[in-house]
């Protein structure tokens, strides 16, 4: 079946004035939006999608949650940015209430996710010297294979992706790369005494929704604690509920050294991210070593308050754990032959296209958006599918059937 792209006039008139004016560093789908509400988005002609990518998860509270907007606004009213030169009415706040939720001595805000992974890693660094004693300038952190933690020169470094890496050299040194989801290698890794910490997704996002064994993730911790290494979370895409628990280390009750947080902390209204850890770490840090001009302001921190609170209030971890399992189940159910792969927890799911043709899940994910449902191809063969985790049953319903229709054009 041939596949027909409908853009309109208008849409194309915005797809234009990117296209000329700005950076070519995304590929979007070619749809453009203008409005979104709770599961779904609407374009520039007004159609409406199911939004199945909740960019990339920031929006696991829904587009424009109300709670959230008005919180915004009133705040946005009042006071947005004091920097950090002063002290302001709404930071205090948002430290006791985030170390509070997840159990942690201190945090520290930031803005974007890349800038709490790089905060990470200094604090790592830092605890190395000042804590565990490691020579200076020999900390090591081990990462994992076809992680994506970011994009800054220090985090290209860690990456295996030549598209993430290839021309940006020269490299930060410092870190050692060994398979995700291997115990063994880990072990073996750990035998070198120069290393400080171990930076790991749960579940790996970017290299198509990778799950580890069970176990894995308590077996690493375990290990680190051996050899008095710091055990690092990136859940930033994993965390805040998406994958039906509220982080995806809770799954096998292991509690990180160091937890960063990012994406839907601010439930999709501003970049908000964050680093958790206990006194030992974070107060090896001293004024004048950190810190961010727009980390931790008032808008920010009362947003972020708010946008954790639903989260709770509304039981959306236990939704996405409900709707995961129902959505997998429908999407098997198909038993279509151009899906060769279900898999993910709670929310957090992709599906692997087995077809000849290279482009085959770009193509499913166009005749998708005719068909009023949104998402986007992660590599050439997978398809990541995390709705907002408001969604209900009979939306699920509704989407698989968009899903079912769409994968007609494989044929
Ligand atoms: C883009 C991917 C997802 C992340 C983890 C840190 C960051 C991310 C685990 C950095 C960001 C985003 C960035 C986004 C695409 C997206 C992504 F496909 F690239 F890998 F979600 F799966 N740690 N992931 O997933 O956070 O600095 O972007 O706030 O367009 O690059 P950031």
């Amino acid at each position: 079946m041939e596949n027909v792209i409908t853009i309109s006039e208008k849409a194309n008139h915005y797809i234009e004035l990117e296209d000329k004016y700005g950076a070519h560093n995304y590929h979007p789908l070619p749809v453009v939006l203008s409005r979104g509400e709770g599961v779904y988005a609407w374009d520039v002609d007004g159609k409406r999608y199911y939004d199945f990518l909740s960019s990339y998860s920031a929006l696991n509270q829904g587009h424009c949650h109300p709670k959230i907007v008005k919180t915004f606004i009133e705040q946005a009213q009042k006071l947005t940015l004091t920097s950090r030169a002063y002290y302001n009415d709404c930071l205090g706040e948002f430290d006791k209430y985030i170390t509070g939720y997840f159990g942690y001595d201190k945090v520290l805000p930031m803005n974007t996710g890349a800038e709490a992974v790089e905060t990470a890693l200094k604090l790592c660094r830092k605890w190395a010297y000042k804590v565990k004693g490691i020579p200076h300038d020999k900390a090591k952190i081990i990462v994992c294979e076809d992680n994506f933690h970011g994009r800054t020169i220090a985090i290209i470094s860690l990456s295996t992706n030549p598209e993430a890496r290839d021309d940006f050299g020269p490299y930060t040194p410092g870190f050692e790369i060994i398979p995700y989801n291997d115990i063994h290698a880990l072990e073996k890794a750990l035998a070198d005494k120069n290393v400080a910490g171990f930076l790991v997704e749960p579940i790996q996002g970017e290299a198509g929704v990778i799950v580890p064994d069970q176990g894995y993730l308590s077996a690493a911790k375990k290990l680190c604690e051996q050899h008095n290494v710091l055990f690092i979370a990136d859940e930033i895409q994993t965390g805040l509920a998406r994958t039906g628990k509220m982080l995806a280390c809770d799954y096998e009750n292991v509690r990180p050294d160091m937890l960063i947080l990012g994406k839907a902390l601010s439930g999709g209204m501003m970049p908000v991210s964050a680093v958790l850890a206990d006194d030992e770490i974070m107060m090896t840090l001293k004024p004048g070593e950190h810190g961010s001009t727009y980390g931790g302001n008032p808008l920010a921190c009362k947003t972020s308050i708010v946008a954790l609170q639903v989260l709770k209030d509304e039981k959306m971890a236990e939704n996405a754990l409900a709707m995961g399992e129902l959505f997998r189940e429908k999407i098997k159910a198909l038993h279509s032959e151009h899906i060769s792969v279900v898999r993910g927890k709670g929310l957090l799911n992709a599906i692997v296209i087995a077809h000849a043709k290279e482009d085959a899940a770009w193509e499913l994910c166009l005749r998708m958006k005719e068909e009023g449902l949104l998402a986007k191809p992660t590599h050439n063969d997978r398809i990541r599918l995390a709705p907002p985790l408001i969604i209900n049953k009979e939306q699920i319903l509704e989407s698989v059937e968009i899903i079912r229709k769409s994968l007609s054009c494989l044929d």
